[in-house]
Order: structure tokens, then C-alpha cells, then sequence
């Protein structure tokens, strides 16, 4: 028998996907199913908060996209598709508990109270991702790929040290990430440390226009098990789902059980941010079998087949909606210039000899202007 067993065709796309390998417990149609290992246990109500928090993600997303195309902000990378994702694992925190993003997590830092303002400062460049993480629990936005996994297992281990109890760290990172060094490095630490972190991996299938299926020749969730912890897959648009496998994933870090990997099996439905033409590499009919797997109208279906969704309740999601939306485009409109010297005192908790002289080289640059 080959060593290669169980390694798939790197020709085998997500159609292939075995479903029984995914935890899921609302399908695609809006069916409630039972899973032997994980379950939801919240009511109506509760549901329709998540769909309530997944349909602002979306309006906010929208905003952004829309705000970038009037030239108010200068990128925007879309989270459409993704709001179960980030909904479900955010419905999965504790207070004590740290979220270390990448860069399209919006969903999340809604759900963490980061203010539209300071989020949307990043991408009008009039800021340079200034909330502070402390006050949210939610680290900054994070560019430079897949680097926050190490920053979030240094915390976590720091946690550890500290004796911190109940609390534990969620490192969310995307597929193509998962190639980086820097992540694999986080992975051995977590591992060989038993650190209170959980990796999120959403993996929307896509790395801007490179395929996960060359990125790996086996499900990214599997991999876990070579670092030597749980991976576990659920289907990332499903929200239920996304929420009890990211509770249990954070209880038995949070229990001092060591790290997990959830790979959340999502689809990146809009382009990679505002500056890329996913229609170059990607064909139609993979965007319309997505479409059919939208996360938001599947807790819709649900809701309205038990008779927990009235058309009142809907209309004032629409009216909140139109508000928020007003909301972030004041938001937007409202934040100021920054006087750019002040770049220079924001490097280092103290100034040092360069970095005086470079802004003092800057000021009387600026000031020849005058
Ligand atoms: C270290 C580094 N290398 C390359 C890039 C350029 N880059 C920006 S986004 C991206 C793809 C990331 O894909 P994935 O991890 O799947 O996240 P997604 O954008 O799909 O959420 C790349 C290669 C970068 N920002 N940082
Ligand atoms: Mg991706």
C-alpha cells in the first residue's frame, strides 16, 4: 500500500468535498440536523441575534466596498460569505479571552466593540490601526500574513505564565496563510508549549487568485494532527455550527488542554479586497454554487420554517440596517487628517536619537512648503 494514501488529487476541487467531514448542523437547504459530537443549544431568539449580527457584518461590508468606490477609502478587502464564520466563532468568547485578526475580520471586531471609526481609519490611511487592543480584546489588523499566529501564541503563553485562568486566545488566519513559515512556526510553539490558542483558520478558498487546492494535497484540518493537535472541520457558513465547535475548541484551551485548529470551510464570495478582479482566474458557476450556500439565508429559511421569523421583526433589521449604514458612511466622512509628524512618535513607547532626527528632517521638509 503507498505511503500516499489519503493524500487527494491536487486536481480535486471543493466539489468533491466530503460532507460527513464537516461538522454541520443547519444545511445549506436551512434543515436542522443532529451531529453526534457537537450541538447548539441556544432558542429562536438567540439565533436571530446571530443572523441579526451576520446581516450588520454584511451592511457594513457593503458600506466599505461602496466607500472605497466613491475613492473615500483607499482598500477594503470584503468579508461577504464569511459572516457565519466570524459571527459563530465571536458568539464563542468569553470576556476574558483575546482575538487576534488578520485583516478581514470585520464581523469579529463588530461583535468586539471596536467603533466603525477606528477600523475604517486604517483603510482611508488616517490612521494606522489605532483602537487599543487591551480595551477591545481584539488585537490590530494585521497585514503582513499569517504574523499575528505568532503574536497570538506569544500572548497565549503569556497567559500561561501569568497563570491567567479561564481564558484563552482565538488566532484568526485565512488558508493561504497557512503555507507561511511564520504560521507553521506558531503551530510547533502552541504545540511544544500547550498554549491556551486556538487557530481559526477561514478557509474561503482562496489565497487572492491562488486555489487551496495548491496550496495543500491534503484538507487544511488534518494537518493538525503532524504539530501534534486536535483539527477539527466545520462548515464555516453555517453559523450554529461555527459557534459549538468553536466553543468546545476555546473551553478546552481556556481548561489548560492546549491548542486546536478549527478549519472553517467558507467561500471568499466577493474579490480578494477592492484592487483585485476575481473574474481573471476564477470561473461562474463556482460563485453560483456558493450563492446557494449563502450563510445568511439559511438561518433565514430555518427561522421562517419553524415560524420564528415575522415580517415586523425583519422590517426593523432593514431600519437598523439603513441607520448603521448612515452611521459608518458619517463615520467615514468625519475622520480627520492627521498631522503625518506625528508618524514618528507612534514607532516605539519611546522616541529614540533616529527617529527624533527623521522627524525633525520631515517637519522643516514640510515646512519648505509653506
Ligand atoms: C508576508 C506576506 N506575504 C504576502 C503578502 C501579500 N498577500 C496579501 S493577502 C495574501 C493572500 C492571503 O490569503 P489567505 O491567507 O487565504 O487570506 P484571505 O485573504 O483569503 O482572507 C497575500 C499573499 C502579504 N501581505 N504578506
Ligand atoms: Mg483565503
Amino acid at each position: 500500500m503507498s505511503a500516499l494514501v489519503g493524500v487527494s488529487d491536487p486536481t480535486d476541487r471543493w466539489r468533491s468535498l466530503d460532507p460527513s467531514d464537516m461538522v454541520q448542523l443547519l444545511t445549506p437547504e436551512g434543515e436542522r440536523v443532529e451531529h453526534p459530537d457537537f450541538s447548539w443549544q441556544g432558542d429562536a431568539a438567540t439565533l436571530r441575534g446571530l443572523l441579526r449580527d451576520m446581516v450588520l457584518a454584511r451592511r457594513f461590508d457593503a458600506e466599505g466596498t461602496a466607500l472605497q468606490r466613491h475613492g473615500e477609502l483607499g482598500l477594503w478587502p470584503p468579508l461577504l460569505g464569511q459572516e457565519a464564520a466570524q459571527a459563530g466563532a465571536a458568539a464563542a468568547l468569553r470576556p476574558n479571552d483575546f482575538v487576534f485578526p488578520s485583516y478581514r475580520e470585520h464581523g469579529v471586531a463588530l461583535a468586539m466593540g471596536v467603533p466603525v471609526s477606528e477600523m475604517l481609519k486604517l483603510w482611508r490611511g488616517t490612521g494606522q490601526g489605532d483602537w487599543n487592543p487591551q480595551t477591545f480584546r481584539f488585537n490590530l489588523y494585521t497585514l503582513v500574513i499569517g504574523s499575528q499566529t505568532l503574536h497570538a501564541t506569544g500572548y497565549a503563553m503569556g497567559l500561561q505564565l501569568d497563570g491567567a485562568e479561564g481564558a484563552a486566545v482565538l488566532a484568526f488566519h485565512g488558508d493561504g496563510a497557512s503555507s507561511q513559515g511564520d504560521v507553521n512556526e506558531a503551530y510547533v510553539f502552541a504545540a511544544s508549549y500547550h498554549a491556551p490558542v486556538v487557530f481559526f483558520c477561514q478557509n474561503n478558498q482562496w489565497a487572492i487568485s491562488e486555489p487551496t487546492h495548491r496550496q495543500t494535497r491534503i484538507p487544511l484540518y488534518q494537518r493538525a494532527r503532524g504539530f501534534g493537535f486536535p483539527g477539527i472541520r466545520v462548515d464555516g457558513n453555517d453559523v450554529l455550527a461555527v459557534q459549538a465547535v468553536t466553543e468546545w475548541a476555546m473551553a478546552r484551551a481556556r481548561r489548560g488542554e492546549g491548542p486546536a485548529f478549527i478549519e472553517a470551510f467558507t467561500y471568499r464570495m466577493g474579490a480578494h479586497t477592492t484592487s483585485d478582479d476575481p473574474t481573471k482566474y476564477r470561473l461562474a458557476d463556482e460563485d453560483e454554487h456558493w450563492r446557494g450556500r449563502d450563510p445568511i439565508e439559511r438561518v433565514k429559511t430555518y427561522l421562517a420554517s419553524i415560524d420564528e421569523l415575522d415580517q415586523a421583526w425583519l422590517d426593523d433589521l432593514d431600519a437598523q440596517c439603513e441607520d448603521f449604514g448612515a452611521d459608518v458612511r458619517r463615520a467615514c466622512h468625519g475622520l480627520e487628517v492627521p498631522d503625518l509628524a506625528t508618524a514618528f512618535d507612534r514607532v516605539h513607547a519611546e522616541q529614540t536619537h533616529e527617529l527624533r532626527a527623521q522627524k525633525e528632517q520631515y517637519v522643516s521638509w514640510a515646512e519648505s512648503f509653506a
